[in-house]
C-alpha cells in the first residue's frame, strides 16, 4: 500500500494546530522538534515537518501529497493544488496600514506611494486588480517598521490581534485579504482512498469542535417549542424522566450561535441545562 506524505509547519503558529488535529485524527505518531520526517505507526501515511513557505510547491510536485498551510502562502507562492478543507484556525487579515496620523484613508490614496510588504505577489495582484499605481518594497521581515524609518508609506501584512501595529504607531486603513488554515493536495491524488478517508477524519473533528452536546429537562407540554430549537444530527432524542410530565432532550448545538440558543431554550421552559464537548461526528 502506497505512504502517503503530508507536509505540515516545523515549528511556528500552525504547528502546533496541525499536530493536535492530525492526533485528534486518531494517527499516532512522534512530534520531535529535531526530526523532519515522522512515520504514522497506524495509517499509511508520513509527516514532512517544513517552512510553512515551502509547503505549497512540495505539495504541488508531489513531494508531499498532502499540506497544511496558510491561505496567504499558498496564494502567494501560486502553486496549482487542490484545497480539499479549510481548517478554522491560523486565522488572519492581510490589510494595508500607515502611520497611525497620516491622511491615507482609501485604496486610491495608495498612488504614486510606495507599500512595504513580505507578499509582493498578493499585493501586486491586489493592485493590478484595483488599477493602483503604487510602489511594492519586498522585505522579508519585521514589515512593520518601514514606515517608521521612512522605506515605505505603508505597509501590506498579516493582522491577528492589532497590537504590532500599534507598538509601531500604525493603523490599518483596510482589508486586502483573510486568511485561515487550509488542507491542500496534489491534483493526482485527492481522490486516492486513503486520501478520502483522512479528510473525512479531519471532517468528523472539525464538526465536533463547532458544536456542543446538550442534555435538558422540560416538561411535556413545552416539548414541541424545546424542539423546534434543537435541530440535532437528525433530531432529538427524547427520553421519559420518572416524573411523569417531564421528559429529558438531548441534543447538539451550533458553537456559534450557542449562547442565543440557550437563552431561547431557558425561555421556552428548559431547565437543568447540561453541555459537554463532543470528540467527533460521523455522517454518512
Ligand atoms: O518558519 P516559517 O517560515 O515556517 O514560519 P513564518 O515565520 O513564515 O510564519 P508564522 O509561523 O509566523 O505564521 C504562519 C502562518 O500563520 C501565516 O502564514 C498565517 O497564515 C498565520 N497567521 C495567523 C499569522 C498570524 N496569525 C500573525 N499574527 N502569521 C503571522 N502573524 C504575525 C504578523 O506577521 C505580524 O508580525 O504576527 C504579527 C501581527 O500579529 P498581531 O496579533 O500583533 O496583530
Ligand atoms: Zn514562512
Amino acid at each position: 500500500m502506497k505512504t502517503y506524505k503530508i507536509a505540515i509547519q516545523k515549528s511556528g503558529r500552525l504547528n502546533e494546530k496541525s499536530v493536535e488535529l492530525l492526533k485528534q485524527c486518531g494517527l499516532q505518531f512522534e512530534n520531535y522538534k529535531s526530526s523532519l520526517i515522522s512515520t504514522v505507526r497506524n495509517f499509511p501515511l508520513e509527516i514532512l515537518f517544513l517552512r510553512d513557505d515551502d509547503i505549497p510547491e512540495y505539495v504541488q510536485d508531489g513531494i508531499a501529497d498532502l499540506g497544511i498551510v496558510g491561505q496567504n502562502v499558498l496564494l502567494e507562492t501560486g502553486a496549482k493544488v487542490c484545497t480539499l478543507q479549510n481548517l478554522g484556525f491560523g486565522k488572519c487579515d492581510l490589510n494595508i496600514a500607515v502611520k497611525s496620523d497620516s491622511q491615507i484613508q482609501k485604496p486610491s490614496d495608495l498612488t504614486g506611494l510606495s507599500i512595504a510588504t513580505s507578499y509582493p505577489n498578493l499585493l501586486a495582484q491586489y493592485l493590478n486588480q484595483n488599477n493602483i499605481n503604487a510602489t511594492i518594497r519586498n522585505i522579508s521581515g519585521s514589515v512593520e517598521i518601514g514606515p517608521g524609518l521612512g522605506l515605505s508609506d505603508a505597509i501590506f501584512d498579516i493582522v491577528s490581534t492589532g497590537s504590532t501595529l500599534k507598538n509601531n504607531g500604525l493603523k490599518s486603513i483596510f482589508t486586502v485579504m483573510e486568511s485561515e488554515a487550509i488542507l491542500i493536495a496534489n491534483d493526482t491524488i485527492s481522490n486516492a482512498p486513503q486520501v478520502k478517508e483522512l479528510v473525512e477524519r479531519i471532517r468528523s473533528v472539525l464538526r465536533a469542535i463547532s458544536t456542543k452536546y446538550v442534555v435538558l429537562n422540560v416538561k411535556k407540554d413545552n416539548l414541541n417549542a424545546i424542539v423546534n430549537l434543537l435541530p440535532g444530527v437528525k433530531s432529538p432524542t427524547v427520553i421519559p424522566l420518572y416524573e411523569e410530565d417531564w421528559v429529558a432532550v438531548h441534543s447538539v448545538i451550533n458553537e456559534k450561535d450557542f449562547w442565543e440558543k440557550i437563552n431561547l431554550l431557558k425561555l421556552a421552559g428548559a431547565q437543568g441545562i447540561v453541555v459537554m464537548p463532543v470528540e467527533k461526528i460521523i455522517t454518512p
